[in-house]
């Protein structure tokens, strides 16, 4: 029985045997037990150590928070990826901006777009979330803001994204490569043993984006989005599309409705689809986790996949996409 009909069935026995609140009490405890979720972590892409670490934490009964922040902070650091954190590739004017944003069960939120000079900015954006009264701060701000609270400033361009910037800028062509270049943010959603949801999305966007261009990832609706009461969604991909659709909004929205997470990405990336008639040439992906432990993953063009740990099991998955190579 789902925790919400047993509640309501709960609540209607406890109304009919008012007198025998022992058997109540019994009940609820038989259920808890019985009932406890089983924790799963999913991540875009194959961020295996992420979602493992993530996955190993909700297994020893962190909060689905706590796993999701500490999951992604492990991209933020990697630096061979070239599209988070430290070792992000820098906008067109050698700038490394970051953008993150992380969502609680509680539906509180927390964001940090054009952010400066900080490896963690998803850690930054659960900052916002818990110490001011906003959820997005961006730019000098987020920076003060970050150094405020104990964040070390640190020169986040890599030689190699150096060098690879100024090989960029002998032509200047800005043409992302789909799955190749840009392919590596990622989005987690994290489901504890509480059955609590929570969410991280963290990237340095499109590699030679315009100074001061912001994605989906960091806005609460496009890049993620959860409600505690029926699951939570991610994106990668080409932001812009994302951003009109709002598309991780529209699949947890979609779920409300019963639609299977599955189906939820299907119907938002036909919508992409639908609204940007130059699908063929970019990227754009979901992935949707219900409180129920399904899930599900599309994309437009083959090659994109996810990961999900689940009892000591770490798999990563091709996802089913529109266009097949
Ligand atoms: C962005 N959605 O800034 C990000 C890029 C991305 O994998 O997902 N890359 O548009």
């Amino acid at each position: 029985m789902k925790r919400r009909n047993f509640i309501k069935a709960a609540g209607i026995a406890g109304a009919g045997v008012g007198l025998l609140p022992g058997n109540l009490n019994l009940n609820a405890a038989t259920f808890r037990k019985e009932q406890k979720p089983t924790p799963i972590c999913i991540a875009t892409w194959n961020f295996h150590e992420a979602s493992k670490t993530a996955g190993e934490l909700l297994y020893k009964g962190t909060s689905a928070l706590d796993a999701v922040e500490q999951g992604v902070r492990i991209e933020e650091a990697n630096l061979k990826n070239t599209t988070v954190g430290n070792g992000g590739a820098p906008d067109r004017d050698g700038n490394v901006t970051l953008d993150a944003c992380i969502m609680a069960p509680s539906g509180d939120c927390g964001s940090v777009v054009y952010l400066k000079e900080i490896e963690h900015p998803v850690s930054v954006a659960r900052k916002v979330m818990e110490e001011t009264p906003h959820v997005m701060l961006a730019g000098e701000g987020a920076l003060q803001f970050a150094i405020q609270q104990g964040f070390q400033r640190k020169n986040l361009l890599t030689e190699e994204s150096e060098k690879a910037w100024k090989e960029w800028l002998i032509d200047k062509e800005y043409k992302p490569v789909i799955n190749i270049e840009n392919h590596d943010t990622i989005g987690m959603l994290c489901l504890d043993d509480r059955g609590d949801i929570a969410g991280a999305c963290t990237t340095s966007g499109l590699a030679y984006k315009m100074n001061g261009r912001v994605g989906d990832s960091p806005i609460i609706g496009a890049g993620l989005y959860l409600d505690n009461e029926i699951g939570g969604a991610v994106a990668t991909g080409m932001g812009e599309v994302i951003l009109k659709s709002v598309g991780s909004f529209l699949i947890v929205e979609l779920m409300r409705q019963g639609k299977s997470p599955q189906e939820a990405c299907e119907i938002a990336v036909q919508r992409i689809i639908k609204q940007n008639p130059n699908y063929k040439d970019f990227q754009a992906a979901f992935i949707a986790l219900h409180k129920n432990g399904e899930i599900g993953s599309y994309c437009i063009h083959e090659g994109f996949s996810y990961v999900k740990y689940q009892d000591s099991k770490n798999i990563n998955t091709t996802s089913k996409s529109y266009i097949s190579q």
